[in-house]
Order: structure tokens, then C-alpha cells, then sequence
């Protein structure tokens, strides 16, 4: 494909923001499928896709939400339990599945709905899932993940990542969502490594799922419970432990009201504006390091410089990465020159 062709089939930012912000579903998904392109074009483009969509009331009234826990555990099927509340209380929901062993998906949409165990109903406009590959060879979650959420956000009341927790994805994970819940699967090894593991201090709200099976998730609840408490926390949240069942529906109601009493939580506490500058300076600051190393954080002023910058400017989060770059980039060029 010749440059012009790649260039010709790239979206028009301003025209396609303008058709997500009337939440046209094919504009999400070009949308999205935009953000996920590295291509140098798209890349321009797709700042100024973010740009026109920054700073929607959307932004600021959406709730994101992280799910993570081992594979099989339940996510998936939680989610679409989940999905049923938020939606019969009239909320829109988005839906990025970040799977490890999906391929990426063509033409955008649900098609894999079916695949990744999120059931739900056909022609729902309310809810959008999509299904993500995860590049990111080392685990953990690929940077794009987070503008796609933010995305996400203007057009949906509640988003949703699913990631598998494999460690670094939990981390990961942790910087991205208000909400970050743990899925623990009864009497597993991976829940006993995770609670040995500092990763347990990461979620806000943790689900033993499968309570259908008795003893084995009672166990694992009072378990989890026990580590949670255990912990120095220095703030008021009590990080519940809710006993579901995703395939009986039971339980589900108090699950779901955690999440919006958690979100209260943030927002009447004043730290959902201060945890999401967080995380997104977390994310300028991870591509600075992928795009230029350590060098490129130096030259930034390292992390406390970089959450400031973010919190004077004026113009959003992607616009401000552009700028850091240009510079970095001219910088290096001019440190080649000089040493060539
Ligand atoms: N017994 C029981 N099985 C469940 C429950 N929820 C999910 N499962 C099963 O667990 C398996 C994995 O579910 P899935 O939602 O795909 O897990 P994920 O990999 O964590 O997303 C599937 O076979 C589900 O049918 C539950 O509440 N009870
Ligand atoms: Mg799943």
C-alpha cells in the first residue's frame, strides 16, 4: 500500500469526532480502530480526534472501571451480569476486552462478544464491546488501552476494561481504572500466589465468584478479607469482599452497588480529579519511557515534572504528550548533530 492509499483510508478527525459525539457505533469503532494504529499519520490524527472529545462533560461524569483476575475465573461472565444492572437503571455501557490470545479484530464491534463470554443482548445501542489483542509482549496492558478508554468514556455512562491479571497487568491496570476490581476464582493457586503478592493492595473492591460451589468461595472470601483488612490502609474505603455467582445471578445487586458507592467514595473525597491526573500523567510518562528511555524522562523533569505540566496546561493529556515529543525529538536530533 502506497502512503497516499494508507492516508486516504484514514478518518477525517473532526468529522469523525463530531459522529461519536452523536454515539454513531460505527464511529466508535473507527475511532478506536484509529487509536490503535501507530502509523505516523494516524498517530497526528488520532491527537486530533482526543483533542475534539477532551474536555466533553462525559469525561468527567463517566465511571472506568478495571476487572482483572486469572483466566476463567469469571470476568467475562460477571460483566455481562453487570452489564444487566447498569443497563435496566437506564446507563450505557462500553466494554474493552484486553485478550491475550484474541487476534485483532476487523470492521470493530461486538464479533467477538460471543468468544470472550460477554452475553448479551443483540441490537442493545445502550452497550458497545470490543475485543482487544494484547501487544504488549512483556504482560501488562498495552499503552493505547488508555486513550481507547477515554474514548470510551465520552460516549458511555460506564466503561469497563477486562484485563487477565497476570502481575504487571494488574499494575497496569491500577493506573487506568477509577474502580479496580479483583475476580478471584475459589481455592486456586492464583488466588493464594495473589494474596502472598503485594498486588493485593491494588483493588478497590474484590469478588469471589462461583459462590455456587459452597465451602471452597466461603473459604476464599474470608481469606481475601482477612489480607485486605491486614493491610495499612490510610484511607476510608473499606474494600469490600462480595460472594457472587455470575451463572446463578446471586449477589450481584450489592456487587454492583459497591461500584457506585465507590465511585461517590472518589468523588465526594475529592480524589477522582486528583487520581485520574495520576494516571494520566502514569501514561505520559510510560510513553516517554517506550518512545525515549530514560533520557526522555530526564530531559521531561522526571514524573512529579511531567504530573505537573499536565495539571497547568491547558490543553488536554495527548496534545501535551505531542509537544513533549516534538521536543524530545528535536532535542535528540540536535544532540546527534552535535556528536556526529
Ligand atoms: N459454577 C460457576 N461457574 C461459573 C460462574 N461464572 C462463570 N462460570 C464459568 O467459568 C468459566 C469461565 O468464565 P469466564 O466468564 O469466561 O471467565 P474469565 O476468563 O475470567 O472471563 C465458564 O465456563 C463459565 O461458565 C459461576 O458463578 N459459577
Ligand atoms: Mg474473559
Amino acid at each position: 500500500m502506497t502512503p497516499q492509499v494508507a492516508h486516504a483510508s484514514l478518518p477525517d478527525p473532526e468529522l469523525l469526532a463530531s459522529r461519536i459525539l452523536r454515539r454513531e457505533r460505527a464511529a466508535v469503532a473507527s475511532g478506536l480502530n484509529l487509536l490503535d494504529n501507530r502509523l505516523a499519520e494516524a498517530r497526528m490524527r488520532a491527537v486530533r480526534l482526543l483533542a475534539c472529545l477532551s474536555g466533553e462533560r462525559w469525561l468527567n461524569e463517566g465511571h472506568l472501571i478495571g476487572v482483572t483476575g486469572p483466566p476463567g475465573a469469571g470476568k467475562s461472565s460477571l460483566v455481562s451480569a453487570m452489564i444487566r444492572e447498569w443497563r435496566a437503571s437506564g446507563r450505557t455501557v462500553g466494554v474493552l476486552a484486553v485478550d491475550p490470545s484474541s487476534r485483532p479484530e476487523l470492521g470493530g464491534g461486538a464479533l467477538l462478544g460471543d468468544r470472550i463470554r460477554i452475553k448479551t443482548p443483540l441490537n442493545d445501542d445502550g452497550l458497545f464491546i470490543r475485543s482487544l489483542a494484547n501487544r504488549n509482549q512483556l504482560g501488562g496492558v498495552a499503552s493505547e488501552v488508555w486513550p481507547m478508554s477515554w474514548l470510551m468514556l465520552v460516549c458511555f455512562d460506564v466503561v469497563v476494561i477486562e484485563t487477565v491479571g497476570v502481575g504487571q497487568t494488574e499494575i497496569d491496570i491500577a493506573e487506568i481504572g477509577d474502580t479496580v476490581c479483583y475476580v478471584a476464582q475459589p481455592a486456586s493457586g492464583d488466588t493464594i500466589q495473589y494474596l502472598k503478592s503485594g498486588i493485593i493492595e491494588i483493588p478497590d473492591i474484590f469478588a469471589v465468584n462461583k459462590a455456587d460451589l459452597g465451602a471452597p468461595a466461603r473459604k476464599t472470601a474470608s481469606e481475601i478479607a482477612r489480607s485486605a483488612r491486614r493491610q495499612d490502609r490510610r484511607d476510608d474505603w473499606d474494600y469490600p469482599v462480595c460472594l457472587v455467582s455470575a451463572t446463578m445471578t446471586t449477589g450481584i445487586r450489592s456487587f454492583h452497588d459497591h461500584f457506585d458507592r465507590h465511585r461517590r467514595y472518589l468523588v465526594d473525597s475529592g480524589l477522582l480529579g486528583r487520581l485520574r491526573l495520576r494516571h494520566q500523567s502514569a501514561w505520559v510518562v510510560r510513553l516517554i519511557r517506550e518512545e525515549f528511555g530514560t533520557f526522555g524522562l530526564d530531559l521531561a523533569g522526571g514524573r512529579a515534572a511531567v504530573e505537573r505540566r499536565l495539571s497547568e496546561s491547558r490543553c488536554n493529556q495527548f496534545e501535551e504528550y505531542e509537544r513533549m515529543r516534538t521536543h524530545m525529538l528535536s532535542r535528540l536530533l540536535s544532540v546527534n548533530q552535535t556528536t556526529l
